[in-house]
């Protein structure tokens, strides 16, 4: 009797976990928050609300707490829209990233510059900032755990040599580098407790994040209480590789113990970085470009989950497609204009733990489906597919076949122009038809041989079942049935 009361109790226990696994914040809960940037509309609206409360457990204002909307004139605060998002992240028991106490975009001028223009001394600077900073922070260390101290102060790509690696700004004009030390000084000093972190742009691209590290480390050996980095991630479709990501979270790891995704976005363009030229995007989304977009996240999720021992928060830069800096027609995020997920959402979220460990053997075999001679597609003993095309001009290649439903498998540029990708698990065993999508065009796959189904003609492989030896024809000698 005991016995199935016990079995009894467990089902309704099992369906908990499941349900409880609602938001992002659930699906990660054993590897970072899951943060998010918000306007005053998105605590204001109930619908939005529902989307925010269900999916972070961490927030970030846009907009709010910079600099110029907190302090537009010496000495004149105005904590209207920062204490909305404050107030509602204190509601509702959210923690808060500060965003961000110095930073040349804006920011009052009267900070650095008098009214004629020219620049302040370095004490008067000093002062100013001090104030301000100290302002902001002492007003909401209850809730916030962490502040963006500094944004945005390396310069960017190209710097020539003998060049300064910092931006050259007023503030970088007046006091040099010393004024990023300072202002983590002054942050620190209002709240001991508060994590403080170094925050920027194009923070996967090889040269800035040397250079960023670069800083970093001369604050740390200067003894400044600094304690992270931010990873703006304002990537997109085609960049950064996951390698240069991989990267940059080595190099900064092996100075600082925290690193955040500050401002996650992935635009469905070329371009990246903060700035505030970029493209608008454009009027329709393909399906290929969906594809590439899922895959980025995926791809880039992975790699993050692989670092969860450093990386603890990593922030969407705004809810939804509606609400993005670079407008709905870049379609950088997981919610889309209505605030409903995308695919990629899921993709996501329901990610197997179990695969990011996977080992795939290096023990593949051409394709017995090749044309005579090519090499590629491959497989292997496991069932994974691997495939080769060359189409060294082209700037995305896509091979239809992939695992549940995800658009297929991306392929990646190899150093002789070549593209190459693997499926990313095993494939069901037996015959698969595909096509290559190369900048949107469909193609077969020159390496393997052509078949007619579902009314068209696509290439062929095949993923050798395990019991295939049992179909096999077989030589057996005649006899009596
Ligand atoms: O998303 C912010 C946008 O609403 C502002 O107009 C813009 C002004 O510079 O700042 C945007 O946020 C920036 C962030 O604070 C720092 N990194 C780059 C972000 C995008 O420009």
């Amino acid at each position: 009797m005991k016995k199935r009361i016990l079995s009894v109790l467990t089902v309704p226990l099992s369906m908990c976990a499941a349900m409880s696994a609602q938001g992002l914040k659930d699906a990660y809960k054993d590897y970072f928050k899951i943060g998010v940037a918000v306007n005053n509309r998105n605590v204001a609206d109930p619908d939005q609300i529902k989307v925010v409360l269900r999916e972070f457990n961490s927030i970030t204002a846009e907009n709010a707490m910079k600099p110029q909307p907190t302090e537009p004139k010496k000495g004149e605060f105005n904590w209207e829209d920062a204490d909305k998002i404050a107030d509602f992240c204190r509601a509702n028991g959210i923690k808060m990233r500060g965003h961000t106490l110095m930073w040349h975009s804006q920011i009052g001028s009267w900070m650095y510059q008098d009214e004629k223009g020219n620049l302040l001394s370095k004490e008067e600077f000093y002062a100013n900032m001090k104030h301000h900073i100290q302002a902001i922070v002492n007003r909401y260390k209850d809730v916030v755990y962490c502040w963006d101290v500094v944004n945005e102060a390396v310069a960017d790509s190209p710097v020539y040599p003998g060049r300064p690696e910092l931006r050259n700004s007023p503030m970088y004009q007046i006091a040099g580098e010393e004024f990023i030390y300072k202002a983590f000084e002054y942050a620190h000093e209002a709240d001991p407790d508060a994590l403080l972190f170094y925050n920027d742009y194009n923070d996967a691209e090889p040269a800035k994040s040397q250079r960023i590290y670069n800083l970093v480390k001369r604050m740390k050996d200067a003894g400044v209480p600094i304690d992270g980095i931010g990873m703006q991630a304002h990537y997109n479709v085609y960049g950064p590789t996951m390698k240069e990501v991989d990267d940059a979270i080595k190099l900064y790891s092996t100075v600082v113990d925290h690193i955040h995704l500050t401002e996650l976005d992935i635009r469905i363009n070329e371009d990246m970085g903060g700035g505030l030229r970029f493209n608008q995007g454009q009027a329709t989304v393909s399906d290929w470009e969906r594809t590439l977009q899922q895959d980025q996240y995926v791809q880039l999720f992975k790699v993050l989950r692989k670092h969860k021992d450093v990386i603890d928060c990593v922030t969407f830069w705004n809810v939804s497609d509606k609400d993005s800096w670079l407008g709905v027609r870049n379609y950088p995020l997981l919610f889309d204009e209505n605030y409903k997920p995308k695919q990629a959402y899921n993709a996501v979220k329901n990610f197997d733990p179990k695969m990011d460990n996977a080992v795939i053997l290096e023990d593949f075999k051409p394709s017995e489906l090749n044309q005579p001679g090519q090499e590629y597609p491959m497989v292997n003993s496991q069932g994974y597919a691997r495939f080769k095309v060359n189409a060294p001009k082209a700037t995305s290649v896509i091979v239809s076949l992939g695992l549940g439903g995800s658009g297929g498998t991306v392929l990646h540029k190899a150093e002789d122009g070549s593209w190459m990708g693997t499926t990313d698990g095993p494939m069901d065993e037996g015959f698969h038809y595909y096509h290559l999508t190369i900048d949107g065009g469909v193609f077969n796959d020159p390496g393997t041989n052509n078949y007619y189904g579902s009314t068209r003609w696509e290439s062929g492989i095949e993923i050798p079942a395990h019991d295939a030896d049992f179909y096999a024809m077989k030589n057996v000698p005649h006899g009596n049935v």
